[in-house]
């Protein structure tokens, strides 16, 4: 398993669960000096920075991209994939696709989290899962052309009420036979929707393809009360190789944070 740790150049996303917000070369630098293999990125959208500077820039500092945020779609634009109007679904999969192609020429996967939306508002939730499946299936063919997977997030209750399990993550995938995608098991929102964090990633092992490494109040690992060992050895039970990433809320400021993480998981047996 690899290191990674949130970057965040989105200004509305203030209060958001992400590390470091410097400017990308000074973020960069912070990530390398507190020991990540890599950076996930939380941008603008696709056409903040040229994929050739964060190629030059990872390639400079020497860390991997884990993966790409789509949540700019909604915080900034508001669009989601489930919204009633058929013209902002459209827009949202036409965002999600162009942060799929930006990832993809990094080698790196994007991440659905608050961009599948909710149901209600004249949306049932069968017509929203359907409109989900239909989004899924068209970003995990456009992934494939970058051999990378697409990755979807179950996220809490307070934040979706659409999937909110691995479980169900995993039977939507295996329902809908949707391919070349992949859950991110996100340790803050298991926390308040699962029952067991580790026998949940046991059940769903073969579908998990990201970790957002979080304590139960979204600080970093240590800060709350989450016991990383049994989550991280189920993982190791399902033969996980991707990242532990850090998507945390910068307290008690970025770099302790950061500092935080790494000696969790440098204490854990990977
Ligand atoms: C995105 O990874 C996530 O976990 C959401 O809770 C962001 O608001
Ligand atoms: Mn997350």
């Amino acid at each position: 398993m690899r290191t990674a740790i949130t970057l965040s150049q989105v200004p509305e996303a203030a209060e958001g669960p992400f590390v470091f917000r410097e400017t990308l070369p000074e973020a960069f630098q912070l990530a390398k000096e507190t020991g990540f293999d890599a950076v996930e990125l939380f941008l603008p959208g696709p056409d903040h920075v040229s994929v050739d500077k964060i190629k030059s820039l990872s390639a400079s500092y020497g860390l991997g991209i884990a993966a790409v945020g789509t949540g700019a779609g909604m915080v900034k634009h508001g669009l989601s994939l489930t919204d009633s109007s058929a013209e902002k679904r459209a827009a949202a999969l036409e965002f999600i696709v162009q942060m799929i192609t930006f990832g993809g020429q990094l080698g790196a996967p994007a991440i659905l989290g608050s961009m599948q939306g909710k149901h209600g508002g004249g949306v049932s939730k069968d017509q929203a899962l359907e409109w989900l499946a239909e989004a899924l299936v068209f970003a995990g063919e456009t992934a494939a052309a970058f051999d990378v997977p697409f990755i979807y997030e179950p996220l809490n209750r307070y934040e979706t009420n659409l999937i909110n399990r691995l479980e169900e993550g995993a039977d939507f995938i295996e329902s809908n036979s949707l391919s070349n995608i992949v859950l991110l098991a996100d340790l803050f929102h298991m926390n308040i929707e699962e029952e067991n964090l580790a026998a949940a990633i046991r059940a769903t092992g073969k579908h998990v393809g990201h970790v957002h490494y979080a304590d139960s109040n979204r600080s970093a690992m240590g800060l709350g009360h989450t016991d990383p060992a049994p989550i991280v050895a189920a993982l190791k039970e399902v033969a996980y190789t991707g990242y532990l990433s850090a998507e945390i809320f910068p307290q008690p400021d970025s770099k302790q944070a950061a500092i935080q993480t790494i000696q969790s998981i440098r204490s854990l047996d990977l």
